[in-house]
């Protein structure tokens, strides 16, 4: 007699045992204590929304700004996020004097500058020197 093709070898015809069901019951139980549990985060959404309004960008510094341009929405939070890739010491700081803010940028990390675009227009960011440039257009 040839064996029975398809199927897992030892789970046909295996009973559905009182002790399965249980199993199976504990297990629901478990997911919907855990959804339960979840609930009060679910009320926190909101919250996430509204980090979902940031505009943010990444910007490579390395000879210059990567991108060198950087268009942003009025009065919606921005977040420029600078990963500094070279040790040139021209780079280290980077100054948004039209938004008063300026970072120091160590090599190899990436840190965020963090403001609100109010107003219209077109804005330089550069170097602590003002050799390297980079522009935020603000529509
Ligand atoms: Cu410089």
């Amino acid at each position: 007699m040839p064996p029975a093709s398809g199927g897992w070898p030892g789970t046909a015809g295996e009973p559905v045992t009182p002790d399965v069901l249980i199993v199976d019951a504990l297990g629901l139980a478990a997911i919907g204590g855990i959804l339960w549990y979840l609930r009060p985060l679910r009320k926190s959404q909101p919250v996430q929304q509204a980090s979902d309004a940031v505009q943010s960008a990444l910007i490579v510094v390395k000879g210059g700004y990567t991108p060198d341009t950087i268009v942003l929405q009025r009065n919606v939070p921005a977040k420029l996020v600078f990963r500094r890739e070279e040790a040139a010491p021209c780079s280290e700081r980077v100054v948004l004097p039209a938004f008063g803010q300026s970072a120091t940028l160590p090599q190899g990390e990436e840190v965020a500058v963090e403001f609100l675009p109010v107003s219209r227009g077109e804005f330089w960011f550069t170097c602590h020197m003002g050799v390297l440039k980079g522009r935020i257009v603000v529509q």
